[in-house]
């Protein structure tokens, strides 16, 4: 039986970077969750009969929501759902799933790197069809959805066992619960060179992977630990709890620390790893050595040919406009396109569905490619692997090539956390408002060189982004970024993003933020931070 339910439209969900996230007490007001749920499906033309693929990243209220979307998806006429054992599926997993299945699109719960439990965080974002993040004309008309639905469909069925393997019935649509790994882990097997990589892993060398208590440990587990070879104890903090342990999921130098402190270590095994709450971010620590996620895109893209996935060599790179230029340095030796798109991954969709570039990127850890629609963070570390398999070098060495080659790009992000959303949109608006009147201003030790608002103009389907972050080029090739995240859930962050490039090999040695201190002082000096923030200090430097 299906019923209409009569609600009133939730005035505030606007969905961010990746779909929709809030504190779980939000989602679970009476409506909340089903309203943009069957906002998205009010957005959708032509699924009836067609396939929808649900998972999440385990978190708390994963599989109340699972349980409500399959009711739903029920009541509004999909045919049948595919639904990850347990409730879990990776983001990148879910990317796949819906490509390999050839499924209408998919609703993936996840906050990502955002901490969970029953006072934290949760998120729903929808995917379409070719395995990617909406785009913008779907996201905007779910928003604009939310603003007037008054009523969600939904179908009478008993909870759905979610841990047994099997198929189902439920409202007359097929409900059938798959293993969340055995798709994916193939895939990686057809893009990587697994008997390199074991023979790598059996001649002694050491790996750490922190899976931070959250999607990847199950996928890491089958894949690095039963096919190649890995100790079962290198996998750390390899359980999903639905409270992370109470941690930020978020593979960064402040989250993952008990992972850097390990990898700088005297004991440090030779490579560490670790991904995100959803499975799509990754963070590479050589021994001795953290590569920043910028530079580990410029890495991967230049080696990539040493992988059998990517063995015909690269149709092009793409980057977040935030992210460093260093990978802009390996597409101009390879000679193939770069693009610069704004942040999120949904914009790499149009590029890698036209053929216009193979792998992407962004500073916050999540590089991907062709294979999916997402950013995925085993895929990197598998990539890295199979590279130091072939190179028979150290992480290290690699590093100190790269730069050598292409020179070192010095890069950091500070986020002011949670800070008040007016303040944060006012030190914006001031930014912009003397944008036109910088070029040619000493700041401190630089000179500014240009400075815009950043507008992406996809060069697939036309389509035109704007306002999507505030770019400061100083002479000499360094530069300042600053935006507002669109992922927080309390008040407002604002984040600065740091770069300078030195090509001097006498010069490549110095500790980051030192290195980037006129840079850091120029954010201060132009946007005031202090004064509309109230902080002294950045609450993440990564
Ligand atoms: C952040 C990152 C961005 C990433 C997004 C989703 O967005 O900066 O690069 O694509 O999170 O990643 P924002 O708007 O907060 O800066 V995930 O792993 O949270 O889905
Ligand atoms: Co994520």
């Amino acid at each position: 039986m299906t019923r209409t339910v009569s609600i009133s439209p939730f005035k505030d969900q606007k969905p961010g970077t990746s779909g929709l996230r809030k504190k779980v007490p939000v989602f679970q007001a009476p409506g909340y969750t089903e309203a943009f749920i069957q906002s998205i499906f009010d957005s959708l033309e032509g699924f009836e009969g067609k396939t929808l693929v649900i998972g999440g990243d385990g978190r708390f209220y994963n599989r109340d929501v699972i349980q409500t979307a399959l009711r739903m998806a029920a009541a509004n006429g999909f045919g049948r759902v595919l639904v990850g054992q347990g409730g879990i599926l990776s983001t990148p997993a879910a990317s796949h799933m819906i490509r390999k299945y050839k499924a209408f699109g998919g609703l993936i719960l996840s906050a990502s790197h955002n901490p969970g439990g029953p006072t934290e965080d949760f998120g729903i974002k929808y995917n379409i069809s070719n395995g990617g993040p909406a785009p913008e004309t779907i996201t905007d008309a779910i928003y604009a959805r939310t603003q007037v639905i008054d009523r969600y469909l939904i179908a009478d069925f008993a909870d759905v066992d979610l841990d047994a393997l099997g198929t189902f019935e439920g409202g007359g649509m097929t409900i059938e619960v798959v293993d969340p790994v055995a798709d994916y882990a193939a895939l990686m097997e057809t893009l990587f060179d697994f008997d390199a990589i074991r023979a790598l892993v059996a001649g002694g060398f050491r790996i750490a992977f922190d899976a931070m208590h959250a999607v990847t440990g199950p996928y890491a587990r089958e894949i690095l630990v039963r096919r190649l070879g890995v100790d079962p104890a290198a996998v750390l903090n390899a359980t999903p709890l639905e409270d992370f342990g109470g941690h930020h999921p978020d593979p960064n130098l402040v989250h993952a620390k008990q992972l850097y402190d390990l990898m700088m270590s005297p004991e440090a095994p030779d490579f560490g790893a670790a991904s995100d709450g959803d499975g799509d971010r990754n963070l590479i620590i050589g021994r001795g050595v953290f590569v920043t996620p910028s530079d580990s895109l410029a890495m991967l893209a230049a080696n990539a040919h040493l992988a059998p996935g990517y063995k015909d060599g690269l149709k092009g790179i793409a980057r977040s406009m935030p992210t460093s230029g260093a990978a802009d340095r390996v597409a101009a030796k390879l000679g193939v396109e770069m693009h610069e798109t704004p942040t999120g991954w949904k914009f790499f969709g149009n590029l890698l569905d036209a053929s216009r570039c193979t792998i992407c990127g962004e500073e916050s850890a999540g590089t991907g490619s062709d294979h999916v629609r997402e950013k995925d963070g085993l895929w990197a570390v598998l990539l890295w692997l199979n590279i130091l398999a072939v190179r028979k070098q150290s992480v290290m060495e690699i590093v100190e090539d790269h730069w050598a080659e292409y020179g070192r790009t010095y890069y950091s992000r500070h986020d002011f956390e949670a800070i008040d959303t007016d303040q944060a949109n006012q030190l914006i608006s001031a930014l912009e408002g003397k944008l036109d009147s910088l070029a040619g201003h000493q700041v401190g030790s630089l000179t500014i060189e240009k400075a815009d608002s950043f507008t992406y103009h996809d060069p697939v389907d036309g389509s035109v982004s704007r306002n999507q972050g505030i770019r400061i080029f100083f002479e000499g090739g360094s530069r300042l970024v600053f935006r507002l995240s669109g992922t927080g859930t309390s008040g407002a962050t604002l984040r600065i993003y740091m770069e300078r490039h030195e090509h001097d090999p006498a010069r490549q040695g110095e500790e980051t933020q030192a290195a980037l201190a006129p840079v850091i002082e120029a954010a201060e000096a132009l946007a005031g931070i202090r004064k509309w923030t109230g902080r002294d200090a950045p609450t993440v430097i990564t």
